[in-house]
């Protein structure tokens, strides 16, 4: 049974209260995020969807963003949420669960995805439902997560904005366009996290195209924490 999110008041300004989601000690991550993957393997299976293990794989680090490390109120529009860009849209099981788990979209909707409900195999922009950007074709979320993030830094946001993205989708030079964007604008609120889980589709990283090489040569072009 999933833990239900539990909720408090947060001060925000001194004008505004804000009604945020409460985040978790560390030490309680490593049990949610495993009743988190035990209801996406249930839900996934009973509905007949691929892209279980990509979903997998990153349950661990949605489970930090959502429950620890992401500012989030009970309201997903909330102006100034932390935003996730979920850029390996086509394993957002883990995602589903989270956003039904913390009161974002119906249970009922989650239990009929990919069967029916609005969700379906790949994240679409929802933000009604806490979903911030279509995703899928692989190498469109980071360039759109620089965008927000470029756009908070003009506009002097304080919310930051995490991207999710695939090891094997750092192959695509969008998202290489995007880093280098990034650097050159120092979006210092942008946090991307690649799911290296060494697959891509079918095959290892290693066996079609690695990207182990570039580490170091990007953090010294860049000048990034890799
Ligand atoms: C532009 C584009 N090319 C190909 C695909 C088909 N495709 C879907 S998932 C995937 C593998 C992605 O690997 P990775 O980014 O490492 O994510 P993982 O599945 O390991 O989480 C591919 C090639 C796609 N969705 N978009
Ligand atoms: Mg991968």
């Amino acid at each position: 049974m999933i833990e239900k999110a539990v909720k408090k008041k947060h001060r925000v300004s001194s004008s505004s209260r804000v009604e945020m989601l409460a985040k978790l000690p560390a030490s309680r991550l490593y049990k949610k995020a495993n009743a988190l993957r035990k209801d996406l393997v249930k839900i996934a299976v009973q509905n007949k969807a691929g892209h279980i293990a990509p979903s997998l794989s990153c349950v661990d680090i949605l489970t930090a963003l959502y429950y620890h490390t992401m500012n989030l109120s009970c309201d997903p529009q909330w102006e100034e949420r932390d935003r996730l860009v979920f850029s390996k849209a086509h394993g957002c099981y883990g995602l589903y669960a989270i956003l039904a788990d913390r009161g974002y979209i119906r249970r009922e909707d989650w239990e009929n995805f990919y069967r029916g409900s609005f969700l379906s195999g790949c994240a679409e922009r929802s933000t009604e439902h806490g979903i911030e950007a279509s995703c899928g074709a692989l190498g469109h979320g980071l360039p759109i997560a620089v965008g927000i993030a470029f756009g908070a830094k003009l506009q002097d946001k304080k919310y930051r904005v995490y991207c999710v993205v695939g090891d094997g989708e750092m192959q695509e030079g969008s998202m290489w366009e995007a880093v280098q964007f990034a650097a050159k604008y120092k979006l210092s609120n942008l946090t991307v996290i690649i799911d290296h889980n060494r697959l891509q589709a079918m095959d290892f990283l290693e066996d079609v195209l690695t990207v182990e090489g570039k580490r170091f040569n990007l953090q010294q072009s860049i000048n990034c924490r890799i």
